[in-house]
């Protein structure tokens, strides 16, 4: 039987990983299934909120959050995540923690250059004036992957298409 896994959304600020995030939650309920949506920034107001953006900070974020992952699945809730998580090493140690058979990574791709002008929370504008500090993209690094389950491309997929794409992804790989 296809057992359910959870699903990692990571790529740049402004990519679309919550959006997507929350299409999926919602299929999740409809189907119920139990499920929660675990998104970095918000995450970080809580039990992250001592976290800051240098190397060491988010690699502890995102290994808290696949601990409160491996629980959740531990207790058959399918937790749904959406993080930047910039470095390989970082989606590594994820896929490790959950153990491969139990996540899809799914890599939400866009260019810089969209993400910026997107800039739904205007955080970019403030890291061009330096008023962010380490900025993913900007001032910090996003590290290319050959990790990901499934790319969707937002930049050439309208929101309607990628989700179509997720969703098709998905019922070849889990109960959804
Ligand atoms: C990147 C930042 C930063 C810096 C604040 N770099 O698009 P958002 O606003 O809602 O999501 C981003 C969020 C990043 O948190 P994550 O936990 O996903 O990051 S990581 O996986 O790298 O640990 C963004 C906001 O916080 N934000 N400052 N300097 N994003």
């Amino acid at each position: 039987m296809i057992k359910n896994k959870m699903i990692w959304f990571f790529g740049l600020s402004g990519a679309g990983k919550t959006t997507l995030a929350k299409e999926v939650l919602q299929e999740y309920k409809e189907r119920n299934i139990p499920t929660i949506l675990l998104d970095g920034d918000v995450l970080r107001n809580g039990i992250n909120k001592n976290l800051g953006f240098s190397k060491d900070d988010r690699s502890e974020n995102v290994r808290r959050i696949a601990e409160i992952c491996k629980l959740m699945l531990q207790a058959n809730v399918v937790p749904i995540v959406a993080a930047i998580t910039p470095y390989e090493s970082d989606r590594t140690a994820v896929e490790n923690i959950i153990g491969k058979n139990n996540i899809l990574l799914v890599h939400v791709k866009c260019p810089i250059n969209i993400c910026e002008e997107r800039d739904p929370k205007g955080l970019y504008a403030l890291a061009r004036k330096g008023k962010i500090k380490n900025f993913t993209g900007i001032s910090d690094a996003y590290e290319e992957t050959k990790m990901a389950s499934i790319t969707i491309d937002t930049e050439k997929n309208n929101i309607n298409n990628s989700i179509s794409k997720l969703l098709n992804f998905l019922s070849t790989t889990t109960l959804i």
